[in-house]
Protein backbone atom coordinates (compact mmCIF):
# COMPACT_ATOMS: atom_id res chain seq x y z
CA UNK A 1 0.00 0.00 0.00
CA UNK A 2 1.05 3.19 -0.96
CA UNK A 3 0.92 5.33 2.35
CA UNK A 4 0.55 8.97 0.61
CA UNK A 5 -2.86 7.22 -0.63
CA UNK A 6 -4.74 6.92 2.33
CA UNK A 7 -8.74 5.47 2.30
CA UNK A 8 -8.92 4.97 -0.60
CA UNK A 9 -7.07 3.00 -3.77
CA UNK A 10 -4.88 4.21 -6.35
CA UNK A 11 -3.36 1.96 -9.66
CA UNK A 12 -2.47 3.35 -12.89
CA UNK A 13 -5.06 1.66 -15.10
CA UNK A 14 -4.82 -1.98 -13.46
CA UNK A 15 -7.30 -3.67 -15.99
CA UNK A 16 -10.88 -4.50 -16.82
CA UNK A 17 -12.15 -6.00 -13.79
CA UNK A 18 -14.83 -8.08 -14.08
CA UNK A 19 -17.12 -8.55 -10.62
CA UNK A 20 -20.00 -10.66 -10.54
CA UNK A 21 -20.94 -10.94 -13.38
CA UNK A 22 -20.60 -6.80 -14.03
CA UNK A 23 -18.02 -5.49 -16.63
CA UNK A 24 -16.52 -2.71 -15.26
CA UNK A 25 -13.73 -0.95 -17.54
CA UNK A 26 -10.57 0.20 -15.47
CA UNK A 27 -8.54 1.44 -18.84
CA UNK A 28 -11.37 2.55 -21.36
CA UNK A 29 -14.75 4.10 -21.93
CA UNK A 30 -16.23 1.61 -23.28
CA UNK A 31 -18.66 -0.67 -21.03
CA UNK A 32 -19.25 -3.40 -23.75
CA UNK A 33 -15.26 -3.39 -25.12
CA UNK A 34 -17.10 -3.52 -28.40
CA UNK A 35 -15.25 -0.02 -29.99
CA UNK A 36 -12.02 -1.36 -29.52
CA UNK A 37 -9.19 -0.19 -27.43
CA UNK A 38 -5.96 1.45 -28.07
CA UNK A 39 -3.23 1.51 -30.56
CA UNK A 40 -0.44 -1.02 -30.08
CA UNK A 41 1.95 1.04 -31.32
CA UNK A 42 1.99 4.73 -31.04
CA UNK A 43 4.56 5.23 -34.02
CA UNK A 44 1.97 3.22 -36.16
CA UNK A 45 0.63 4.57 -39.29
CA UNK A 46 -2.84 5.52 -38.24
CA UNK A 47 -2.91 4.83 -34.79
CA UNK A 48 -3.29 8.37 -32.80
CA UNK A 49 -0.90 9.84 -29.81
CA UNK A 50 -1.66 12.62 -27.82
CA UNK A 51 -0.38 14.77 -25.09
CA UNK A 52 -2.74 16.55 -22.42
CA UNK A 53 -1.68 19.34 -20.71
CA UNK A 54 -3.02 19.34 -16.84
CA UNK A 55 -1.86 22.47 -14.46
CA UNK A 56 -2.94 21.60 -11.04
CA UNK A 57 -3.67 24.73 -8.59
CA UNK A 58 -5.77 25.53 -6.03
CA UNK A 59 -8.68 26.53 -8.23
CA UNK A 60 -8.89 22.99 -10.25
CA UNK A 61 -7.07 20.96 -13.06
CA UNK A 62 -9.04 21.81 -16.08
CA UNK A 63 -7.02 19.33 -18.80
CA UNK A 64 -5.70 21.21 -22.35
CA UNK A 65 -6.88 20.10 -24.42
CA UNK A 66 -10.04 19.14 -23.52
CA UNK A 67 -10.61 16.21 -25.36
CA UNK A 68 -8.54 13.64 -27.44
CA UNK A 69 -8.98 11.39 -29.59
CA UNK A 70 -9.08 7.13 -28.66
CA UNK A 71 -5.71 5.90 -28.36
CA UNK A 72 -2.65 6.54 -26.89
CA UNK A 73 -2.99 9.45 -24.45
CA UNK A 74 -0.08 11.24 -22.30
CA UNK A 75 -0.83 13.61 -19.43
CA UNK A 76 1.88 16.12 -18.60
CA UNK A 77 0.66 17.38 -14.93
CA UNK A 78 2.55 20.07 -13.02
CA UNK A 79 1.70 21.51 -10.14
CA UNK A 80 1.90 25.58 -10.93
CA UNK A 81 2.31 26.47 -7.22
CA UNK A 82 -0.65 24.76 -5.13
CA UNK A 83 0.13 23.49 -1.22
CA UNK A 84 -3.40 21.69 -0.95
CA UNK A 85 -3.59 20.13 -4.10
CA UNK A 86 -0.96 17.77 -5.22
CA UNK A 87 -2.26 15.12 -7.44
CA UNK A 88 -4.25 14.79 -10.70
CA UNK A 89 -6.11 11.65 -11.69
CA UNK A 90 -7.99 10.24 -14.40
CA UNK A 91 -11.51 8.84 -13.79
CA UNK A 92 -13.61 6.46 -15.80
CA UNK A 93 -17.02 7.07 -13.51
CA UNK A 94 -15.64 6.16 -9.85
CA UNK A 95 -12.87 4.42 -11.37
CA UNK A 96 -8.56 5.53 -11.37
CA UNK A 97 -7.39 4.58 -14.72
CA UNK A 98 -3.86 6.62 -13.65
CA UNK A 99 -2.65 9.25 -11.82
CA UNK A 100 0.12 11.52 -10.76
CA UNK A 101 0.27 12.12 -6.95
CA UNK A 102 2.90 13.64 -4.46
CA UNK A 103 3.25 16.79 -6.65
CA UNK A 104 4.30 19.59 -4.28
CA UNK A 105 4.31 22.91 -6.11
CA UNK A 106 6.49 23.18 -9.13
CA UNK A 107 7.13 19.63 -9.52
CA UNK A 108 5.55 17.60 -12.29
CA UNK A 109 5.06 14.28 -13.88
CA UNK A 110 3.34 12.14 -16.27
CA UNK A 111 1.37 9.09 -16.81
CA UNK A 112 -0.12 7.55 -20.28
CA UNK A 113 -3.11 5.77 -20.68
CA UNK A 114 -4.57 3.69 -23.44
CA UNK A 115 -7.95 5.40 -23.79
CA UNK A 116 -11.36 4.34 -25.78
CA UNK A 117 -14.12 6.91 -26.48
CA UNK A 118 -16.12 8.12 -23.67
CA UNK A 119 -16.19 10.94 -21.19
CA UNK A 120 -14.05 10.88 -18.18
CA UNK A 121 -12.85 13.02 -15.11
CA UNK A 122 -9.90 15.06 -14.18
CA UNK A 123 -9.88 14.99 -10.70
CA UNK A 124 -8.07 16.93 -8.16
CA UNK A 125 -9.18 16.31 -4.41
CA UNK A 126 -8.86 19.15 -2.40
CA UNK A 127 -9.39 21.97 -5.38
CA UNK A 128 -12.47 24.58 -5.98
CA UNK A 129 -13.39 22.51 -8.72
CA UNK A 130 -12.36 19.15 -8.17
CA UNK A 131 -13.67 17.47 -11.32
CA UNK A 132 -13.01 18.43 -14.86
CA UNK A 133 -14.58 16.31 -17.94
CA UNK A 134 -12.35 15.05 -20.13
CA UNK A 135 -13.72 13.42 -23.53
CA UNK A 136 -12.24 11.13 -26.19
CA UNK A 137 -13.51 10.54 -28.93
CA UNK A 138 -13.51 7.98 -32.30
CA UNK A 139 -11.97 4.77 -32.17
CA UNK A 140 -8.80 4.02 -32.36
CA UNK A 141 -7.32 2.32 -35.49
CA UNK A 142 -5.33 -0.31 -33.97
CA UNK A 143 -5.77 -2.31 -30.69
CA UNK A 144 -2.71 -4.06 -28.62
CA UNK A 145 -5.04 -6.87 -28.89
CA UNK A 146 -3.23 -7.25 -32.71
CA UNK A 147 -0.19 -7.40 -31.19
CA UNK A 148 0.77 -11.44 -30.48
CA UNK A 149 3.57 -9.97 -28.49
CA UNK A 150 1.85 -8.28 -26.03
CA UNK A 151 -1.49 -10.60 -25.59
CA UNK A 152 0.88 -13.07 -24.64
CA UNK A 153 2.38 -10.89 -22.10
CA UNK A 154 -0.92 -10.20 -20.34
CA UNK A 155 -1.61 -13.82 -20.28
CA UNK A 156 1.84 -14.59 -18.80
CA UNK A 157 1.12 -11.27 -16.51
CA UNK A 158 -2.02 -12.66 -15.46
CA UNK A 159 -1.11 -16.21 -14.81
CA UNK A 160 1.99 -15.09 -12.55
CA UNK A 161 0.27 -13.04 -10.75
CA UNK A 162 -2.56 -15.47 -9.86
CA UNK A 163 0.46 -17.97 -8.52
CA UNK A 164 1.59 -15.33 -6.88
CA UNK A 165 -1.78 -14.37 -4.83
CA UNK A 166 -2.16 -18.09 -4.05
CA UNK A 167 1.10 -18.37 -2.56
CA UNK A 168 0.08 -15.12 -0.59
CA UNK A 169 -3.15 -17.22 0.87
CA UNK A 170 -1.20 -20.15 1.40
CA UNK A 171 1.40 -18.09 3.37
CA UNK A 172 -0.80 -15.91 5.19
CA UNK A 173 -2.80 -19.14 6.21
CA UNK A 174 0.35 -20.60 8.11
CA UNK A 175 0.81 -17.03 9.18
CA UNK A 176 -2.44 -16.61 11.06
CA UNK A 177 -2.68 -19.70 12.23
CA UNK A 178 0.76 -19.09 14.06
CA UNK A 179 -0.57 -16.40 15.55
CA UNK A 180 -3.59 -18.00 16.68
CA UNK A 181 -1.42 -20.74 18.18
CA UNK A 182 0.00 -18.39 20.06
CA UNK A 183 3.15 -19.34 18.43
CA UNK A 184 4.63 -15.51 18.70
CA UNK A 185 8.44 -16.46 17.24
CA UNK A 186 6.81 -18.45 14.47
CA UNK A 187 4.29 -16.13 13.34
CA UNK A 188 7.55 -13.36 13.17
CA UNK A 189 9.47 -15.61 10.51
CA UNK A 190 6.12 -16.57 8.96
CA UNK A 191 5.11 -12.91 8.88
CA UNK A 192 7.74 -11.64 6.20
CA UNK A 193 7.30 -15.47 4.21
CA UNK A 194 3.53 -14.36 3.48
CA UNK A 195 3.86 -10.55 2.76
CA UNK A 196 7.07 -10.79 0.06
CA UNK A 197 4.30 -12.19 -1.86
CA UNK A 198 1.90 -9.31 -1.16
CA UNK A 199 4.49 -6.73 -2.48
CA UNK A 200 5.11 -8.58 -5.58
CA UNK A 201 1.98 -7.64 -6.64
CA UNK A 202 0.56 -5.04 -4.52
CA UNK A 203 -0.20 -2.91 -8.17
CA UNK A 204 -2.59 -4.97 -8.51
CA UNK A 205 -4.52 -5.72 -5.36
CA UNK A 206 -4.34 -1.75 -5.05
CA UNK A 207 -7.03 -2.15 -7.94
CA UNK A 208 -9.60 -2.74 -5.25
CA UNK A 209 -8.82 0.28 -2.40
CA UNK A 210 -11.08 -1.37 0.33
CA UNK A 211 -9.28 -5.09 0.23
CA UNK A 212 -5.62 -3.61 -0.09
CA UNK A 213 -6.44 -0.81 2.89
CA UNK A 214 -7.72 -3.60 5.02
CA UNK A 215 -4.66 -6.59 4.08
CA UNK A 216 -1.96 -3.70 3.83
CA UNK A 217 -3.23 -0.60 5.49
CA UNK A 218 -0.92 1.14 8.01
CA UNK A 219 -1.80 2.77 11.04
CA UNK A 220 -1.52 6.09 10.09
CA UNK A 221 -3.93 6.09 6.89
CA UNK A 222 -7.05 4.29 9.38
CA UNK A 223 -9.80 7.11 10.58
CA UNK A 224 -10.17 5.10 13.85
CA UNK A 225 -8.12 2.15 15.59
CA UNK A 226 -10.98 0.00 14.40
CA UNK A 227 -10.30 0.25 11.26
CA UNK A 228 -5.91 -0.56 11.70
CA UNK A 229 -6.20 -4.36 10.54
CA UNK A 230 -4.36 -6.60 8.32
CA UNK A 231 -0.59 -7.00 8.29
CA UNK A 232 0.82 -3.97 9.71
CA UNK A 233 -1.85 -4.47 12.92
CA UNK A 234 -0.68 -7.50 13.59
CA UNK A 235 3.12 -6.79 13.37
CA UNK A 236 2.68 -3.82 15.62
CA UNK A 237 1.45 -6.30 18.29
CA UNK A 238 3.91 -9.27 17.51
CA UNK A 239 7.12 -6.92 17.52
CA UNK A 240 6.55 -4.60 20.17
CA UNK A 241 4.51 -6.61 22.44
CA UNK A 242 5.93 -9.74 21.44
CA UNK A 243 2.09 -11.42 22.20
CA UNK A 244 -0.54 -12.88 19.82
CA UNK A 245 -2.72 -11.77 22.82
CA UNK A 246 -6.06 -10.80 21.46
CA UNK A 247 -5.31 -11.26 17.90
CA UNK A 248 -7.40 -13.79 16.90
CA UNK A 249 -10.01 -12.09 15.18
CA UNK A 250 -7.86 -9.84 13.09
CA UNK A 251 -5.77 -13.19 12.16
CA UNK A 252 -9.63 -14.22 11.16
CA UNK A 253 -9.79 -11.47 9.02
CA UNK A 254 -6.83 -10.67 7.49
CA UNK A 255 -7.11 -14.69 6.24
CA UNK A 256 -10.54 -13.62 5.04
CA UNK A 257 -9.40 -10.88 2.73
CA UNK A 258 -6.25 -12.85 1.19
CA UNK A 259 -8.54 -15.10 0.20
CA UNK A 260 -10.76 -12.74 -1.16
CA UNK A 261 -8.56 -11.12 -3.17
CA UNK A 262 -7.60 -14.63 -4.71
CA UNK A 263 -11.04 -14.68 -5.92
CA UNK A 264 -10.96 -11.28 -7.64
CA UNK A 265 -7.77 -11.29 -8.99
CA UNK A 266 -9.02 -14.46 -11.04
CA UNK A 267 -11.15 -11.57 -12.87
CA UNK A 268 -8.90 -9.41 -14.02
CA UNK A 269 -8.01 -8.78 -17.62
CA UNK A 270 -5.04 -6.41 -18.19
CA UNK A 271 -3.96 -4.23 -20.57
CA UNK A 272 0.34 -3.35 -21.49
CA UNK A 273 -0.20 -0.38 -20.32
CA UNK A 274 -1.05 -0.84 -17.32
CA UNK A 275 1.26 -3.58 -16.57
CA UNK A 276 3.68 -0.91 -17.35
CA UNK A 277 1.73 1.68 -14.85
CA UNK A 278 2.11 -1.08 -12.35
CA UNK A 279 5.62 -1.61 -12.77
CA UNK A 280 6.32 2.10 -12.37
CA UNK A 281 4.26 2.46 -9.09
CA UNK A 282 6.15 -0.73 -7.53
CA UNK A 283 9.36 0.59 -7.98
CA UNK A 284 8.00 4.08 -6.63
CA UNK A 285 6.62 1.88 -4.01
CA UNK A 286 10.43 1.05 -2.74
CA UNK A 287 11.45 4.55 -2.68
CA UNK A 288 8.34 5.63 -1.17
CA UNK A 289 7.64 3.26 1.42
CA UNK A 290 10.24 0.69 1.79
CA UNK A 291 13.75 3.20 1.60
CA UNK A 292 12.61 5.00 4.08
CA UNK A 293 11.09 2.29 6.59
CA UNK A 294 7.95 3.46 6.78
CA UNK A 295 6.11 0.05 6.16
CA UNK A 296 7.69 -2.31 8.57
CA UNK A 297 8.37 0.29 11.16
CA UNK A 298 7.62 -2.35 13.76
CA UNK A 299 9.24 -5.57 12.43
CA UNK A 300 12.36 -3.91 10.53
CA UNK A 301 12.07 -6.21 7.41
CA UNK A 302 11.70 -3.58 4.88
CA UNK A 303 14.42 -5.32 2.78
CA UNK A 304 12.04 -8.45 1.97
CA UNK A 305 9.26 -5.67 1.23
CA UNK A 306 11.58 -4.23 -1.49
CA UNK A 307 12.67 -7.24 -2.78
CA UNK A 308 8.81 -8.66 -3.81
CA UNK A 309 8.40 -5.40 -5.17
CA UNK A 310 11.61 -5.01 -7.07
CA UNK A 311 10.81 -8.84 -8.20
CA UNK A 312 6.99 -7.65 -9.21
CA UNK A 313 8.25 -4.81 -11.31
CA UNK A 314 11.09 -7.41 -13.16
CA UNK A 315 8.46 -9.49 -13.85
CA UNK A 316 5.93 -7.00 -15.23
CA UNK A 317 8.87 -5.52 -17.49
CA UNK A 318 9.97 -8.90 -18.11
CA UNK A 319 6.80 -9.54 -19.75
CA UNK A 320 7.04 -6.47 -21.90
CA UNK A 321 10.54 -7.18 -22.51
CA UNK A 322 9.87 -8.84 -26.57
CA UNK A 323 7.29 -6.21 -27.53
CA UNK A 324 9.84 -3.15 -25.69
CA UNK A 325 12.94 -4.80 -27.42
CA UNK A 326 11.34 -4.60 -30.81
CA UNK A 327 10.09 -1.02 -30.35
CA UNK A 328 13.21 0.22 -28.52
CA UNK A 329 15.98 -1.66 -27.96
CA UNK A 330 17.87 0.94 -26.56
CA UNK A 331 15.12 1.56 -23.64
CA UNK A 332 15.13 -2.18 -22.98
CA UNK A 333 18.89 -2.54 -22.54
CA UNK A 334 19.03 0.88 -19.85
CA UNK A 335 16.03 -0.91 -17.89
CA UNK A 336 17.87 -4.14 -17.52
CA UNK A 337 21.06 -2.18 -16.74
CA UNK A 338 19.17 -0.47 -14.03
CA UNK A 339 17.45 -3.48 -12.94
CA UNK A 340 20.76 -5.43 -12.10
CA UNK A 341 22.48 -2.22 -10.36
CA UNK A 342 19.13 -1.93 -8.38
CA UNK A 343 19.19 -6.27 -7.68
CA UNK A 344 22.56 -5.93 -7.04
CA UNK A 345 22.67 -2.73 -4.52
CA UNK A 346 19.99 -5.19 -2.83
CA UNK A 347 22.05 -7.96 -2.70
CA UNK A 348 24.43 -5.93 -0.38
CA UNK A 349 22.04 -6.94 2.64
CA UNK A 350 21.23 -10.33 2.10
CA UNK A 351 22.24 -12.67 4.98
CA UNK A 352 20.89 -16.09 5.46
CA UNK A 353 18.60 -17.12 7.06
CA UNK A 354 18.42 -13.27 7.89
CA UNK A 355 16.90 -11.07 10.55
CA UNK A 356 13.74 -12.49 11.52
CA UNK A 357 14.38 -15.33 8.45
CA UNK A 358 13.90 -12.76 5.84
CA UNK A 359 17.02 -13.45 3.93
CA UNK A 360 18.37 -9.75 4.70
CA UNK A 361 19.82 -8.09 7.54
CA UNK A 362 17.56 -5.72 9.97
CA UNK A 363 16.70 -2.81 8.37
CA UNK A 364 17.22 -0.33 11.50
CA UNK A 365 20.86 -1.25 10.83
CA UNK A 366 21.04 0.02 7.74
CA UNK A 367 22.39 3.57 7.68
CA UNK A 368 21.39 6.87 6.23
CA UNK A 369 24.18 6.71 3.74
CA UNK A 370 23.54 3.29 2.89
CA UNK A 371 19.76 3.84 2.16
CA UNK A 372 21.00 7.16 0.13
CA UNK A 373 22.46 4.44 -2.13
CA UNK A 374 20.08 2.62 -2.16
CA UNK A 375 17.78 5.07 -2.81
CA UNK A 376 19.90 6.38 -6.04
CA UNK A 377 19.61 3.20 -7.57
CA UNK A 378 16.15 2.33 -7.37
CA UNK A 379 15.63 5.82 -8.37
CA UNK A 380 17.31 5.55 -11.72
CA UNK A 381 15.26 2.30 -12.38
CA UNK A 382 11.91 4.00 -11.71
CA UNK A 383 13.00 6.85 -14.49
CA UNK A 384 13.89 3.85 -16.95
CA UNK A 385 10.74 2.05 -16.14
CA UNK A 386 8.45 4.97 -16.19
CA UNK A 387 9.22 5.30 -20.11
CA UNK A 388 7.82 2.00 -20.95
CA UNK A 389 4.18 2.55 -21.09
CA UNK A 390 4.72 5.16 -23.61
CA UNK A 391 6.59 2.82 -25.71
CA UNK A 392 3.77 -0.13 -25.48
CA UNK A 393 0.84 1.32 -24.99
CU1 LIG B 1 2.76 -2.69 0.75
Amino acid sequence: MNPRATHRRTLACAATVITAGLLLTACGGDKDDSKGSAPADAKNAGAKSSTVTIGISDKGCAPTPATAPAGTVKFDVSNKGSAKVTEAELLDGGKILGEKENLTPGLSGDFTLTLDAGTYQVYCPGAKTEKTDFKVTGAAKKSWKDDPQLVTATQQYATWVTGEVKELVTGTDAFTAAVKAGKTDQAKTLYGKARVHYERIESTAEVWGDIDGRIDGRIDDAPSPADFTGFHRIEQELWTKNSTAGLGALADQLSTDVHELYTKVQTVEYQPAAIANGATDLVNEIQSSKITGEEERYSHIDLLDFDGNLAGANKAVGVLLPALTAKDPALATTVAQRYQATADALKAYAATPGYEDSGYVDYSKVTADQRRVLAQAVDAYAESVSKIAGKIA
